[in-house]
């Protein structure tokens, strides 16, 4: 597998990698609840947040001099008691979230609220896709307040090896312009995108806990995007990660064509967006398709069965 250096950082951030972890040391899996159970518990605690909690919106409104554009959210009280509350400010979006995605028992599909708020459009034109590699800045922490991971440097993170809550939330923000190298290895980002989001656990960890993370624990992110890489191709084999979600449901990580083969000969699992053989017939997907002088990609299908070559077997 393509791997370029510009990625590790993303791979060694391991508290936002996402869900298929039970192999990672020291996580640990407990017996599965099901959604229509989780689901109730989690939206009363995050909507009991979102009532009694506000955020530093009058510094972002008039900025004071010197002010670093971070976040802070703090609760509705004492000299506070009279701002607005989250719940007035943040928008809203349903997700419906299938059983199957974590192997519950329990067949169904259950509707989930995620919450995010735009603080800061940033003035990119354009916004990252669930399948681009972003740099960014962000700050985890639970509905208690407690932060459990943050990085307040620019870093590189690969979003479909994150948790699906901070992929979509991200994928709301526009980055910045004017990105600067600094001589002390930092990176300057005018007019970044700044966002909050609060989910429910079945769009983080769902039943894994990860140490500090217990399971079913809602979160709540800020980031700042500051750039992120258009069309990125992390598989390197031409095709941008995005169009490898052949089922179109915004998850990279469950569309992989070879599973059986790549199962059978004791493989790693790679799903197509980090699988550089679609096909695993030993021909790169990039040979089988053809990248027009526009950028555009065009998929032969040889035997005209309707499957393209990069994903037929025969
Ligand atoms: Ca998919
Ligand atoms: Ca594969
Ligand atoms: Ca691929
Ligand atoms: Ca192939």
């Amino acid at each position: 597998m393509f791997m370029n250096k510009f990625f590790l950082p993303a791979l060694v951030t391991l508290l936002v990698i996402s869900c298929k972890k039970n192999d990672i040391v020291g996580v640990e899996t407990v017996p599965p609840s099901p959604l229509s159970e989780i689901q109730p518990e989690n939206e009363a605690e995050i909507t009991a947040f979102l009532s009694t909690h506000f955020y530093n919106y009058e510094s972002f409104e008039n900025p004071p001099a010197g002010f670093d554009f971070k976040v802070r959210v703090d609760t509705i009280a004492g000299d506070n008691k009279d701002k607005t509350p989250l719940s007035q400010m943040m928008q809203s979006q349903t997700i419906s979230i299938d059983s199957d995605y974590y192997g519950l028992e329990t067949k169904e599909v259950v509707d989930h609220t995620f919450y995010y708020l735009i603080v800061r459009e940033g003035s990119a034109p354009l916004s990252p896709t669930v399948g681009d590699s972003t740099l960014l800045k962000y700050q985890g922490n639970f509905l208690n307040g407690k932060a459990f991971d943050a990085s307040n440097t620019f870093i590189w993170q690969y979003l479909p090896f994150t948790i699906r809550g901070y992929q979509l939330g991200i994928s709301k923000l526009k980055a910045g312009l004017n990105v600067i190298n600094n001589s002390d290895g930092t990176t300057t980002i005018s007019d970044s995108g700044i966002g909050l989001f609060v989910f429910p656990s079945a769009l983080a960890y769902y039943n894994s806990s990860s140490g500090v993370i217990p399971a079913y624990e809602p979160l709540m992110f800020t980031v700042e995007l500051g750039a992120y890489i258009k069309d990125t191709d992390y598989d390197n084999d031409g095709i941008p990660s995005i169009l490898e979600d052949l089922n179109g449901d915004g998850i990279l990580g469950n569309d992989n064509t070879d599973a059986e083969e790549e199962a059978s000969a004791f493989q790693q699992a790679l799903a197509n967006h980090a699988d550089a053989d679609d096909d695993n017939d030993g021909i790169p997907t990039r040979e089988e398709i053809i990248i027009n002088a526009d950028g555009s990609i065009t998929y032969p299908d040889t035997d005209g069965d309707g499957i393209p070559d990069y994903l037929d077997k025969d």
